[in-house]
């Protein structure tokens, strides 16, 4: 037994390989001869994960026996992808892991291809929750994530003759390594009801929630490793199980049936990921699903407080719950309940507590993707937390500024309800109001919210709005998915850099080095041929790996204007055809996103993009020098492959409505030069790689606003002004892309001229047009081109997670590393 204990830790190649034979046969059940990639998958990771879970229980241990403040980051998603190769990293143990895969004739990189990928998130918002577990373990801070157990993420994307078509994304389907199902940790969380006043002991009036459906909230743990291995801290994912009632019923014929049933609807609340990531859909399912992993989380965080405290006193100095933008925000309230209701707290001191362990990311200024629920909505679904939060307005309201000013315009925008049309409640003045910080996430987006959104709360509570700007493990983004450039890097620099990416920094003076620079050619060159191998098999499409290759993945929305990316393509690809004899730049644009299911111009995008790109990869004439891919299905493994093969960064929102982006930040990292409008973190991206390092284009945010509110605009005389312009939108409208349906894209070139253009894609054609143009005759000059690349690398140190995680625990949470304790 002993032995068998100490075999299951070794970390030497004879006893990883011993691990492996016997997981293969005494847990997946399969002899070597039989064994598929899958279940070779599931047998590294299960060995692996034998290697974390001493290290896994010493550290929680250690923040229980040293009862440390944790901070409790509460998000509707998690973009987390695959595991094994950054557990294999992050514990050191990859060589040794493909030796002994080798000695039983197997390679890792095939193993590692059997992996799904989680994609418990949309985009950007659940990817930086992914990017912050990892440096909360890496930086050895008490930190645990929450959120849902999806069955079904993120819908799979394929096209069909060119349009997005979902599919069901079941990473659950073969069973997951990774995660431990906790049966006995089970909260209950109850929608619907009334709400009932009595009077309690000492004759206070007080009430309890009756009559409600119950469901139960099962953890499955995840643990989360630490660069090094030493701190390994948990993701707590909650899935829905409907009540024991149902196990310990007894029915008659009809009625057994109907339980059943009833089983199954329940059980729908933990199903599937909401695939919106702008538009507050203002669906009930969805709300559910808010409640229920919120409530779940809050109910085991006071548990785990109440081991070592009798009363809430000190909840604030243990415990810091970050809402990951407003998807958790009912914690608020679901606090004050819990509090109040359940634990006889009185109210001010429940709200002073409240809003000392609450604070809030805003990750949108999208007037569309504020969530607002519909109190009557909220009144039924969840009546005692609507009661608690006119009970929250109502004093708040009566106390504030604006009342004694007697500005009551202020007064309605700074209530938690909105009153306009069916009355709402507004999730964000909630958050605000429920929490001591509030933060945006890029200097310019903070700046914003203090402007706009936030103005009126803003000058109510001056302290409390400040910036983080977002950041990216340089594990996964340079140290795994980059291992040419990583180890490049390593050669010159050593590998402090890992876990502390501003050394990279000292890449710098290599910028002029020409050995270094053909080197760092080389690396890009080697990752570009991969991600061509990969374009070839997943389109068909033959791309030249010697062409610049620009890049723009992210979800599909007309802020981020991939429509202005294709329409450029057009007028390049005219170009080309009108001047054969020149020399161009041979250009590969790649394209990667999904769609919102029902966002119908996101959709109507994908479909032009994959029509302009067939007639240009078909049409001889232009000898090759443009092609044009649209890749399916983008997610964190496509991710992986497409940052660290790209030359050029395409981060052209229209200013002011990315918030900050965090993929501009992989490519930049990864040596592609970015060319950018002033949005988001673009603004500090080029503050840090310097200006002559990066194209910048188009109206600032400030004139975005500006031309907006003149009125002052017409895009009809943009386009009447700019031939290549007119052109492009002329052979859109006169079907040269869609010959079968020549009218397909006519809701395109109406938002575009009738509808006014508000992305202002028109405006800022021409300087888009020259930036891109600046960027290709640079190209020509590799020396260059690559001297600007490692500047890129070297300046990028700053934007690491680390930075960024190090920064809200110590402006935000008052956390503090713990070293976990090893037993002898
Ligand atoms: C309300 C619901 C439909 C909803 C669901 C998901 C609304 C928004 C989202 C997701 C938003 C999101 O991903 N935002 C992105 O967050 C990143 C991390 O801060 C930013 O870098 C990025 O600019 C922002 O669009």
């Amino acid at each position: 037994y002993k032995s068998r204990e100490i075999e299951r830790r070794s970390l030497d190649v004879d006893g990883l390989k011993r691990s492996f034979l016997e997981w293969l046969v005494y847990s997946v059940g399969k002899d070597a001869r039989a064994a598929t990639r899958r279940d070779w998958f599931h047998t590294v990771a299960l060995a692996v994960r034998d290697r974390l879970v001493d290290r896994w229980m010493d550290t929680t241990r250690t923040y229980y026996q040293q009862d440390a403040k944790r901070v409790y980051y509460l998000s509707l998603e998690f973009l987390i992808g695959r595991l094994l190769t950054n557990s294999l990293a992050n514990l050191g143990i990859t060589d040794q892991c493909r030796q002994a895969l080798d000695r039983i004739g197997l390679n890792l990189d095939d193993v590692v291809e059997a992996e799904p990928d989680a994609a418990l998130g949309n985009g950007g918002l659940g990817r930086l929750a992914a990017c912050f577990l990892d440096s909360m373990a890496s930086e050895a801070l008490p930190g645990y994530g929450y959120g849902i157990r999806y069955e079904f993420g993120l819908f799979e994307q394929r096209f069909e003759h060119g349009w997005q078509v979902e599919y069901p994304e079941q990473w659950l389907q073969f069973g997951n390594p990774w995660e431990f199902p906790r049966p006995e940790v089970l909260y209950p969380v109850q929608f619907y009801g009334r709400v009932e006043e009595f009077r309690d002991s000492v004759g206070e009036r007080a009430y309890r929630w009756v009559d409600a459906e119950r469901v139960l909230a099962m953890a499955y743990d995840t643990p989360v490793v630490g660069y090094g291995g030493d701190t390994i801290n948990t993701l707590r994912l909650w899935s829905a199980r409907a009540t024991r009632d149902f196990n310990f019923g007894h029915f008659n014929d009809g009625a057994y049936m109907k339980a059943v049933e009833q089983k199954v609807l329940t059980e729908n609340l933990s199903r599937v990921l909401y695939p919106n990531d702008a538009t507050e859909g203002g669906k009930e399912l969805r709300l559910k699903q808010e409640y229920f992993f919120t409530s779940a989380s809050l109910q085991d965080i006071l548990r785990r407080y109440l081991q070592h405290h009798s009363n809430f006193d000190s909840l604030p100095d243990k415990a810091a719950i970050q809402l990951n933008d407003t998807h958790p925000a009912i914690g608020i309230a679901e606090l004050m309940r819990l509090l109040v209701d359940q634990h006889g707290v009185v109210w001010d001191k429940a709200w002073d507590i409240t809003r000392a362990t609450f604070s809030y990311t805003n990750h949108t200024l999208l007037p569309e993707a504020l969530e607002a629920w519909p109190v009557r909505m909220m009144e039924r679904v969840l009546p005692r937390h609507m009661q608690i939060i006119y009970e929250i307005n109502a004093k708040f309201l009566n106390r504030s500024k604006a009342r004694a000013a007697g500005d009551n315009g202020r007064l309605s925008r700074l209530s938690l309800i909105d009153e306009r049309g069916d009355r709402r409640v507004r999730m964000g003045n909630l958050a605000f109001l429920g929490s001591h910080k509030v933060n945006g996430v890029s200097a310019l987006h903070t700046e914003l919210m203090k402007q706009t959104v936030f103005a009126d709360f803003h000058a109510e509570f001056p302290e409390r709005i400040n910036n983080k700007t977002n950041g990216i493990t340089p594990r996964r983004w340079l140290h795994q998915a980059n291992q040419p450039l990583a180890a490049l890097i390593t050669s010159r620099i050593g590998n402090g850099w890992i876990k502390d990416l501003s050394q990279i920094s000292a890449l710098a003076e290599k910028a002029d080095d020409l050995v270094f620079r053909e080197e760092f050619r080389r690396a890009k060159r080697k990752n570009k041929k991969r991600l061509a191998a990969y374009i070839a098999r997943q389109t068909g499409v033959d791309v030249q790996v010697d062409s610049l290759f620009d890049v723009q993945v992210k979800r599909m929305h007309e802020y981020k204007r991939q429509l202005l990316n294709i329409l450029q393509a057009i007028a390049l690809y005219n170009e080309m055809r009108d001047n054969p004899t020149v020399s161009w730049v041979p250009v590969t644009k790649i394209f990667a996103g999904k769609a919102a299911p029902s966002y119908h111009m996101a959709k109507l995008i994908i479909k032009l993009i994959n029509d302009v790109a067939k007639v240009v990869n078909h049409d001889p004439s232009v000898h090759d020098n443009l092609k044009i891919v649209l890749l399916p299905n983008y997610n964190v493994t496509a991710a992986e492959i497409i940052m660290p093969a790209a030359d050029l960064s395409e981060q052209i929102s229209t200013a002011g409505m990315e918030a900050s982006g965090t993929g501009n930040m992989k490519l930049a990292l990864n040596g592609a030069l970015t060319i950018g409008t002033l949005d988001g973190a673009n603004v500090e991206i080029r503050e840090h790689v310097g200006d002559d390092n990066i194209f910048i284009f188009g109206l600032t945010a400030e004139e975005v606003n500006d031309l907006r509110a003149s009125g002052g605009f017409n895009p009809r005389e943009v386009i009447a002004s700019n031939p290549s312009l007119k052109r492009a939108l002329d052979m859109i409208s006169t079907g040269v892309f869609s010959p079968d349906d020549p009218h397909r894209y006519h809701p395109i070139l109406q938002a575009l001229t009738d509808g006014g253009d508000h992305f202002l894609v028109t405006a800022d054609f021409s300087d888009y047009c020259q930036a891109q143009q600046a960027a290709m005759d640079l190209y020509r000059d590799q020396e260059e081109w690559t001297r600007k690349a490692i500047l890129n690398t070297a300046n990028m140190g700053w934007f690491s997670s680390d930075r960024t995680i190090m920064e809200y625990a110590t402006e935000i949470w008052d956390v503090h590393p713990v070293k976990p304790e090893h037993p002898a």
